[in-house]
């Protein structure tokens, strides 16, 4: 009987012979196709306001609206350029619309969120319902639903877009259609959604008009600063999160979107928080005030100093703690409900 011949020689005779057959072995890649914790190729990114608006202004000089369909300067995860995205699963990028401008009636199955930056008085319309843009306010634009965006006010309106774009392109599930006019009819009046679904109420014999998506298009900041502010006078500081709440679909309690979940926290004047690691990637936008983050993983580590309108990304599996010494305001947003879908989310508060 012959020995095997289990030289190196032999083995790499045994893969360059199946190679054209798509034949590959599994032992040569088991370890990092299942690694003993999550290794993202993306890292941590700071985007000042201070660099990027500048660009968005002569973004604002060089195309219209119209014609780009969508003015949005995306925010490349610096390991993952050409990919148009943040992290592995989003996309997030920053979008201009100038007084008059309209950005043409669309649909696509890939969810949207749009978190406001600067300026008031443009408009998103979603489903013959208008709503009027202030910053601070999370507004959502559910899975293929008709949207178009327009500014009738005076100023330069900016706000992050989020999408679950990476998601949609890794199931190869995406459709997306123009509309047959520029901008859609209005059918509803302003607010009405808000009326019907933002009280803490629901109509008697309601539905889930866009399914398992949050029935409000736009969670005004008023609101959500005020519920912050109380909780910082009134309760217990989270010594990780400071306060933080999420927002939620109010016919389910869960996320306001089948594949994206947002927050709003308030981190008080003087917080010097715990590190803390998830398995999914947040995007953040700082509305109001000044702090830092420090990221550490795999013994490399990031610190950032952010101010107001600045966005920064804390991939996977990356211990971040968060600190602010005159208090701010942070909304963000991730993946969460679909790692919590899959029963995969995983999270660990350090002491
Ligand atoms: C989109 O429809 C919007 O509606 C923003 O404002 C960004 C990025 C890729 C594909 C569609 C919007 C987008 C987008």
């Amino acid at each position: 009987m012959d020995t095997p011949d289990t030289t190196l020689h032999a083995r790499q005779q045994l893969y360059r012979d199946m190679d054209p057959h798509h034949l590959t072995p599994l032992w040569e890649v088991l370890h990092a196709l299942v690694p003993p914790q999550p290794r993202t190729p993306c890292v941590p990114a700071h985007w000042t306001y201070e660099a990027v608006r500048p660009f968005l202004m002569r973004a604002g000089e060089a195309i219209t609206a119209e014609e780009a369909v969508r003015r949005v300067l995306i925010l490349e995860n610096p390991a993952l350029r050409g990919q148009s995205a943040i992290t592995q699963s989003l996309y997030a990028g920053l979008q201009l619309i100038l007084p008059g401008e309209v950005a043409p009636s669309h649909r696509h199955v890939q969810s949207a969120l749009r978190f406001i930056v600067e300026g008031s008085g443009a408009y998103t319309a979603v489903d013959g319902e208008r709503t009027t843009m202030h910053p601070g306010d999370f507004i959502i634009t559910p899975s293929w639903t008709f949207h178009d965006h327009g500014n009738e006010g005076g100023e330069a309106v900016v706000w992050l877009d989020g999408l679950d774009i990476p998601m949609v392109r890794f199931l190869d599930a995406g459709f997306a259609e123009n509309d047959s006019s520029r901008s859609q009819q209005v059918t509803r009046k302003e607010g009405s959604s808000f009326a019907r679904y933002g009280h803490n109420m629901a109509p008697v014999r309601h539905d889930a008009p866009f399914g398992a998506t949050s029935p409000i298009f736009s969670y005004p900041y008023a609101r959500s600063r005020e519920a912050l502010e109380q909780l910082e006078r009134d309760a217990p500081i989270d010594a990780w999160d400071g306060v933080k709440l999420r927002y939620v679909n109010p016919l389910t309690g869960g996320h306001p979107m089948p594949t994206m979940a947002t927050f709003m926290q308030k981190l008080p004047a003087g917080f010097s928080g715990k590190g803390w690691r998830q398995t999914d990637g947040a995007v953040y936008s700082v509305v109001e005030g000044t702090g830092s983050v420090d990221i550490e993983a795999g013994g490399q580590r990031w610190h950032f100093d952010f101010g107001p309108r600045d966005h920064f990304v804390v991939p996977s599996w990356h211990t971040a703690r968060l600190a602010s010494q005159d208090g701010c305001v942070l909304f963000s947003f991730s993946d969460r409900p679909v790692h919590q879908a899959l029963a995969i989310h995983r999270e660990e508060r350090l002491s």
